[in-house]
């Protein structure tokens, strides 16, 4: 590790390296494209195609049914003495736990715009992570040969959108079968707007970053593009040049075009921004600068895991640092106990070949180790265990289902497969509902809980019931009180005795629990205290009034009296809990729900109704915006039991066109009518 870049030339297997991932939304060609780049680099014989079911990355057999990507797939390929590494990411909202890591394994984002679609909202949201994330950006505008579509409108509405750094690195010609190039060439006729005067544009784009380059320009009226590369780089880095190119992923033009850029002006991994990582936890973690230099101690990040019903658990990781080697001795985080690789594999699909070794920049996968998990740092220096990378901000699963084996006998089956499926989607959660012993499954909208209930009748054969869609009520208290419980059973031979006195406060939204130990004069006895702590963590689990999970309260237990024969633990845990009931129920309890943020985005004539109708549903408009002409989509927070099915309620509002997501915004008291009726229920369940 050293604080600054290190002088010595680049490694030429590193400065071969290409690493890159195809994100925007859903629909806009990226497998396609994907395809064709393979096809072209000479990868494959013949591209296949998203209709047939046959290509490269969406190999799984609901991708193929759905013609949609649902996980990030890791392609790769060789081209004139090149090594490029390409992940294609679904593009549909609810897969975004897929999508968004890929960021963190590459060096560039490539945006796909669907030149018929012109801007969608997950172009936009892409364009602002990797911006974040610090990645150099390329856009591609893809379908040029769809009929009708605005290329140069879409070309102004993308400056408008994303800055004036946006630019044509080359422009459609003779009826968009072909692109021509406007960084290296001057000459020639495009579809619209002057080759030369794009090449202008780039050449002082670049130059902008460099004084010394400035001026050189100014005195020579043009510089030769190859002898900017360094100024183009620091340009891709700091934002000051997003190139646009335009491509054909079905009539491959612009396609072999694109390969060229890839090769020629993308970054390498040490020209790219380095990757965020940490050293040490919470706000006194310090910055560290990962080094892509093949003799410095390893530092790999998992972006991926795959759970194979078959093949067992398998890492797929970007090497940062170092080489990784097979056969190599490898720490997981803080693990104290090495693992080795023994396979490591290089992905194409669901394909893959055994490697001996990676070099920084790389992607790669470890397969059948079992300690392996999504975000965990790895590295063969127990100095480096407590790296980590920056957090992604991942959304908040809402969408809630009960769910359970039509099989008899089939619960614990279901339960692990579950959280297989968790470790592989960071944006999906699995839940064991205390209260009512049912298993609740939590994603990101309606698609991708259907898509979980199809993987496991497809993929694990389990037939599965469900209920409809739970609400994660939550529960906490407004004022503060006291509670007290005597435990004591004398049955016999041996008796139980355990006494606790306990007192509860509100605490500030989102502060969890916090459990205090303020007993004096040892009357109950420091052994007995983690016995307290399980009964009230126990009886915040399962919830007081409504059966649904207490939070944002300290519980601080003051007194309490033991006894020196027939104190036991199970005696404490007993009176911890019914103490804690006892003190909530005279805490003024609140159900909270949780209010999610919408946006929705439908046809603009569409919009008067879905606002009124959002009005009557709870919710409130906080902006609109256009995203696209003749869309409109408003922003506003709504809770979120308000809007079950709601897609079903804005098809029929908007004709079939409108589109929302949602995100959790934060949880709310429940209108006291709410609150009664989920009390009642839940008494009405208790006295079953
Ligand atoms: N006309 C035309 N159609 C294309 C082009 N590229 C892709 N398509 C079609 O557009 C549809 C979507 O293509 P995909 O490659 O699956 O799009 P994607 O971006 O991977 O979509 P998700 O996986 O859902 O994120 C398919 O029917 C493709 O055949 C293109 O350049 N021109
Ligand atoms: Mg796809």
């Amino acid at each position: 590790m050293a604080d600054s870049q290190s002088p010595s030339p680049v490694h030429p297997g590193i400065a071969a390296i290409r690493s890159l991932a195809l994100v925007g939304p859903a629909g806009a060609g990226k497998t396609s494209l994907a395809e064709a780049l393979l096809q072209r680099s000479g990868m494959l014989d013949s591209a296949g195609s998203v209709e047939r079911g046959n290509t490269v990355s969406d190999f799984d057999p609901l991708e193929k049914k759905l013609q949609h990507s649902l996980q990030s797939s890791v392609l790769h390929m060789e081209h004139a003495g090149l090594r490029l590494h390409l992940i294609d990411t679904p593009g549909a909202p609810d897969f975004v736990g897929q999508s968004l890591p890929a960021l963190e394994a590459v060096d560039t984002a490539v945006i796909v715009i669907n030149a018929q679609n012109g801007i969608e909202l997950m172009a936009s949201r892409m364009m602002e992570v990797a911006a974040q994330r610090g990645l150099d950006r390329l856009i591609v505008i893809n379908k040029i040969d769809a009929p009708g579509v605005d290329l140069p409108g879409l070309l102004a509405q993308l400056r408008e959108a994303f800055g004036r750094e946006c630019l044509p690195l080359n422009l459609p010609a003779e009826g968009a079968s072909r692109v021509l190039d406007c960084f290296f060439n001057i000459v020639g006729a495009s579809d619209f707007g002057s080759v030369g005067l794009a090449h202008q544009a780039l050449v002082e784009q670049v130059v902008e970053v460099d004084a010394a380059f400035v001026e050189r320009y100014l005195s020579e009226g043009d510089l030769d593009p190859r002898e900017l590369h360094a100024p183009l780089e620091q340009a891709l880095r700091e934002g000051h040049l997003i190139p646009v190119c335009f491509a054909s992923a079905k009539s491959g033009a612009g396609v072999a075009e694109l390969l060229d850029v890839i090769e020629r002006l993308l970054p390498h991994p040490g020209e790219g921004n380095p990757p965020q990582f940490l050293r040490g936890e919470g706000p006194e973690a310090l910055p560290l600068q990962a080094l892509p230099e093949p003799e410095a101690h390893v530092l790999a990040h998992v972006f991926k895991i795959v759970a194979d019903p078959y093949l067992g658990k398998m890492g797929v990781l970007r090497v940062h640092q170092g080489m990784l080697r097979k056969n190599a001795q490898l720490l997981v985080g803080h693990a104290r106990k090495p693992f080795r690789v023994s396979h490591l594999l290089r992905l194409q699909g669901k394909a893959h070949v055994e490697i001996e070794q990676a070099l920084p920049g790389e992607l790669c996968a470890i397969a059948k180790v079992e300690e392996l998990h999504f975000d965990a740092v790895l590295h063969d220096d127990p100095e480096d265990a407590h790296i980590h990378l920056a957090a992604l901000d991942f959304p908040v699963p809402v969408h809630g289902l009960a769910i359970s084996p039509a099989r008899h006998g089939d619960e614990q089956r279901l339960w692990e497969i579950l959280n297989r499926l968790v470790d592989e989607d960071p944006c999906l959660r699995v839940e064991q509902a205390a209260a009512t012993n049912e298993t609740l499954v939590y994603g990101l909208g309606e698609l991708h809980l259907r898509l979980l209930l199809e993987r496991l009748r497809e993929t694990y054969r389990l037939e599965i019931h469900t209920q409809p869609p739970r609400i994660a009520y939550r529960e906490t208290i407004s004022a503060a009180a006291e509670g007290h419980h005597r435990h004591k059973k004398q049955s016999g031979g041996a008796g139980q005795f355990g006494e606790v006195w306990l007192r509860v406060e509100p605490l500030a939204r989102g502060a969890g629990i916090e459990f205090v130990d303020a007993v004096k004069g040892g009357v109950i006895p420091g052994q007995f205290m983690p016995a307290v702590e399980k009964g009230v963590r126990q009886a915040c689990a399962a919830g007081v009034i409504s059966g649904h999970p207490l939070v944002d309260l300290r519980v601080t237990v003051f007194d309490g009296k033991h006894h020196s024969v027939d104190s036991k633990e199970v005696a404490f845990v007993s009176a911890g809990r019914k103490a804690l009931v006892a003190a909530v129920r005279e805490a003024r309890p609140l159900v909270l729900e949780p209010i999610v943020a919408v946006e929705i985005s439908a046809p603009e004539s569409a919009m008067g109704d879905i606002t009124g109708d959002l009005a009557a549903r709870r919710g409130q408009v906080s902006g609109t915006r256009s995203p696209v002409p003749g869309v409109i989509a408003v922003q506003g927070l709504a809770p979120l039991a308000e809007l079950a099915s709601y897609q079903n309620r804005l098809n029929a509002l908007s004709g079939g066109q409108g589109r929302y997501t949602l995100t959790l915004s934060h949880y709310e008291p429940v209108p006291p009518t709410t609150q009664a009726q989920l009390v009642a229920g839940y008494q009405l369940r208790e006295d079953d």
